[in-house]
């Protein structure tokens, strides 16, 4: 209960790996509200924008609500029987590899650790494989190398504990907003230094000490310095590395490297490690430019090496740190999602491992070779070999590399089943079999996050329709291929216990990952489970790992490994000039399908986006606001020019969130090749090759509406506004008659139409209206359109009669993007405030307009609008 007498319930942020808690309290209209829960030790009360929205995207809209086969709706016992058959006659018929699991690191556990069994025990295939594929299998490979076994040494107490941070391949800022909050609170307290190595200035910069541009994939050489000059100032921990093999060797090749590779100037280089083996209380903290390389995995272990060197790991305020990305994407780890591994981190290859899960399982046959890795998977399915496939709780079509190859081979594929939350996705529309998933709020079961924190997410609202949990669609497939007892689920207690117990073998033969402390936990003590730190058995409960120089291979030593800077893959060549880097924005969630429904979210950056240095843009005409075209060897690609020195010369950096379903040209993985580390296996989604110009559009346009809107142009971006929807658009052959393509557009016959049209300067402004109100309005011009779109966006839904002036009225000044997601604060009134009042600082900003004093998330932005009004009045 809280103050206001309704039930409260505690559950987890189901967005990124920090793992926040959450209090969710129905509002009485079928929806929920959240707030930050106050006791979990991932945030204290602390929610991102993202993690604040949570309650606009709960609602029913866009649901999926029954099983659908073939696009016609249908009961389960149709859908799941069909499933069952098809997966049991193509094994029967091809052996159990020719059927095929792409999974998600947004399982939860227990969703998880069944079709893991269900695979990897009962099918009797290894070819399970999940996103965490495209995200933390560098970063598995690099843990497992060094230490033995896929361990996460340190806690987020670390990161206060401190002196110094370096965040290299990390946007912490706007992926993992809660964990920099609390590092910029400690830095408040104690001082810590930051120091952000990445190719691109990102938000995480505007507060750091120390920026290293480097050159794309080039961090093998900069931690080979390191490691040098490690031994060469003497910091090596001779007691501790005396417990570690390999330093030598690892020496040898580090001395082979050139730091010049990585562009920095010397000043720079000396500098930085001057400071990292200055500081003893050092954390390094990575994510996917690290990861996502083709050298991923030797980068993990250049940075692991340099801790190991110098023994700062697995004490407090040392360590190597890397952060998961999706929110269940350690809990996948642990339950053996990738398709090298075996269930709570036993190994695939030991056949004693083996023999021993079988055993637990009662399991007709455990496979002795790896499956199928993510892009070799969606190959053989292109190839015809996987003849039956499974995505569950994932996107491929958009998110993999080589994109329309994926789709291609989703849509070619025999039989494709899908389980989603909503049937308007890119790979929802190929599947054969559609299964309605109960979403977040409406689910039970825990995640694990980015410091090994078990929590639980839990139910507070009725799954729409026919929606069921994806543990128990998995379970009673299992059962309806004929393994009754291995999957009579009764609830996800059942399921965690069972995960527990085994978790207890896995212990026995010395891995880390045990929790059998939980296996006899009741219903009741399932239900109250408090957040809860693996590993948990009677011996020991939480903490850190390797501080004692206890390591997990046979010999109990870890390894520092010798390792080489390699270039990326994809070579530039005279043809593809340009190197492609990718990732995300701060408001929305890969594919958008939940953070893409909430009108707040959507308003911080409505359009997908490339960025690109002032130089080359000039080099290539390419002006503001223009829309570029990308090709590579793979496709192609139209979005936005966002012209910044944010990117280095012959640099451009695209988001990965846009689909077919809100802008079909910026499927910018469509460009992505798919190459892959050699060791992970994972793709190198942030180093391809790209040829890049301006785009050249016939007439360009901006459309807002009540309705969802018919578009079809060669670019369009489609944005949930408040009052319904905005669109931006572009065109590549001429439009004869304004009015009727926006009848058309607009789906509207029966609207009133008023329009400004000048057909020689090529200009049309056209609205729609129905007894005086504002349905829609269309805005055309053969440059791009220069229209107050903040204010337009208000008008849907009001009357308005000089919508087609396009202005607001003089005491309705247009509020710019909205920078502040939680009380939506334009960046022109931040300005202005900035101006007018001579506001100072952040803080300052937050007394005068509310904009950064909720989640925080907006405040290196508004530390940059800052520093910019600083720098032009500077210059005036
Ligand atoms: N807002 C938001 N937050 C998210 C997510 C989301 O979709 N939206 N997704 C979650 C998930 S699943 C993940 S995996 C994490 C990802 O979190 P991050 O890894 O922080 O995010 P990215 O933007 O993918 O990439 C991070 C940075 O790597 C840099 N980079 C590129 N190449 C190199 C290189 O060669 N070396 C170095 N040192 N850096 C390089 C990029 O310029 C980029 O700024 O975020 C999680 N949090
Ligand atoms: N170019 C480029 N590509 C990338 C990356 C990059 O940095 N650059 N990053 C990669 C990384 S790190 C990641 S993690 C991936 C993420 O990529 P995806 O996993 O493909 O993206 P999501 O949008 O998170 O997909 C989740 C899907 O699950 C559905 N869903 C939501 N809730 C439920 C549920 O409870 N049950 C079920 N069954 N379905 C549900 C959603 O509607 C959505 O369709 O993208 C990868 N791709
Ligand atoms: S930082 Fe934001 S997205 Fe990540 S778990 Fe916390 S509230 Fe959710
Ligand atoms: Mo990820």
């Amino acid at each position: 209960m809280d103050g206001s007498g309704l039930p409260v319930t505690r559950s987890t942020c189901p967005y990124c790996g920090v793992g926040c808690g959450v209090l969710m309290r129905p509002d009485g209209h079928g929806g929920i509200e959240v707030r930050g829960d106050p006791d979990h030790p991932a945030n204290f009360g602390r929610l991102c924008s993202k993690g604040s929205a949570l309650g606009e995207t709960v609602g029913r809209e866009g649901r999926l609500l029954a099983p659908r086969v073939d696009g016609r709706d249908t009961d389960w016992d149709t859908a799941l029987q069909l499933v069952a058959d098809r997966f049991r006659d193509t094994v029967q018929r091809h052996g159990p590899d020719s059927v095929a699991f792409y999974v998600s690191g947004q399982l939860l556990t227990e969703d998880y650790y069944v079709a893991n069994k269900l695979m990897k025990g009962f099918i009797g295939s290894a070819n399970i494989d999940t996103n965490s594929r495209l995200c933390m299998a560098s970063s598995v490979a690099g843990h497992k190398r060094a230490f033995g076994t896929d361990t996460v040494p340190g806690t987020y107490e670390d990161l206060e504990q401190a002196d110094l941070i370096v965040l290299t391949g990390s946007n912490l800022a706007w992926c993992h907003p809660v964990l920099y909050q609390r590092i910029l609170q400690a830095r408040k307290e104690r001082g810590t230094k930051l120091i952000v190595i990445d190719p691109r200035r990102t938000a995480s910069c505007d507060r750091a000490d120390m920026h290293l541009a480097l050159k794309p994939g080039t961090d093998v050489a900069l931690f080979n310095r390191l490691l040098a000059e490690i031994e060469k100032s003497g910091a090596t921990d001779k007691e501790f590395t005396s417990k570690v093999i390999g330093l030598s060797d690892a020496l040898e090749e580090a001395h082979q490297d050139d730091v010049n590779v990585t562009g920095l100037s010397e000043v720079e280089v000396t500098e930085f490690c001057r400071m990292w083996i200055g500081t003893e209380k050092v954390v390094t903290i990575y994510s996917q430019g690290v990861n996502q390389s083709s050298s991923g995995a030797d980068k993990v272990n250049a940075i692991l090496n340099c801790h190991l060197a110098t023994g700062r790991i697995g004490t407090p305020g040392c360590g190597p740190f890397s952060v998961t990305g999706q929110p269940n994407a350690m809990g996948g780890r642990e339950v053996g999602g990738l398709a090298n591994m075996l269930a709570c981190h036993l190994d695939l290859e030991n056949a004693d491992h083996r023999a021993a899960v079988r055993d637990f399982w009662s399991a007709p046959k455990v496979p002795d070779a790896p499956g199928l890795k993510a892009v070799d998977m969606f190959r053989a399915v292109g190839e015809g070999q996987i003849k039956a496939l499974w995505i569950i709780h994932t996107n491929p079509a958009v998110s993999m590399p080589d994109a329309d190859a994926v789709r291609a081979a989703i849509a070619g594929c025999d039989f494709t089943v899908v389980s989603d939350i909503t049937g308007a996705t890119d790979t929802a529309r190929l599947a054969d079999v559609l299964l309605p998933a109960a979403a977040w709020a409406e689910k039970d079961g825990t995640v694990t996050n980015s410091d090994r924190t078990i929590s639980r997410q839990r139910t507070v609202l009725t799954a729409p329709g026919m929606a069921r949990p994806d543990w128990d669609i998995l379970a009673e497939v299992g059962r309806r291929m004929g393994w009754n007892d291995a999957f009579s689920y009764e609830n996800p207690a059942e399921i965690f216990r069972e995960y527990a117990a085994l978790s207890g073998i896995a212990g026995r033969f010395g891995r880390d990952f045990d929790i059998s402390g939980l296996s006899g936990l009741p219903d009741t003590g399932y239900r109250d489970l408090q957040p809860t730190r693996w590993p948990v058995t009677a011996a020991r409960k939480g903490g850190r790992f390797f501080g004692d120089g206890q390591f997990f291979h046979p010999d109990g030593k870890a390894r520092i490994l010798p390792v080489r800077y390699r270039p990326p893959a994809a070579k530039r060549t005279p043809r593809y000039p340009f190197r492609l880097n990718t990732g995300r924005v701060r408001d929305q969630w890969h594919t958008m399908t939940r953070t893409g429904l909430s009108p707040r979210l959507s308003a911080h950056l409505a359009e997908p986006f490339l960025e690109i240095h002032p130089e080359d843009a000039r080099d290539l005409s390419v002006k503001a606001a223009d829309l570029i075209s990308l090709e590579s060897p793979q496709g192609r690609a139209i979005l936005r020019a966002r012209i910044t020195d944010a990117v280095q010369r012959g640099q451009v950096f695209a988001p990965m969130h846009w689909t077919g379903e809100t802008a079909p040209s910026a499927r910018i993985d469509a460009v992505v090749a798919p190459v892959t580390d050699p060791v992970s296996g994972q793709p190198e989604s942030k180093a391809s090759v790209v040829a890049v110009k301006r785009f050249a559009a016939a007439w360009y346009g901006f459309a807002v509406s009540r309705n969802p809107m018919r578009l079809d142009a060669s670019y369009w971006a489609l944005a949930p506004t408040r009052t319904g929807f905005r669109a931006e658009l572009a065109g590549m052959t001429q439009v004869g008659d304004w009015e009727e393509e926006a009848r058309r557009i607009f789906d509207d016959e029966g609207a009133e139409v008023a329009s400004i049209i000048d057909a020689a300067r090529g200009t049309a402004r056209v609205a729609l209206t129905r007894d005086g109100e504002v349905q829609a309005a269309l805005f055309i011009a053969r440059e791009p359109v220069a229209v107050m779109r903040d204010y337009l966006a208000t008008l849907p839904g009001t009357n308005t009669p000089d919508i087609l002036g396009a202005r607001p009225p003089a005491d309705r000044p247009d509020p710019g993007p909205v920078l502040c997601s939680c009380f939506g604060v334009g960046v022109n009134t931040i300005v202005q405030a900035i101006e007018t009042q001579g506001l100072m600082s952040v803080e300052a900003v937050g007394e005068a307009l509310q904009a950064g004093t909720n989640c925080g998330s907006c405040r290196p932005e508004i530390a940059a609008l800052l520093e910019a009004v600083r720098q032009r009045e500077a210059a005036e």
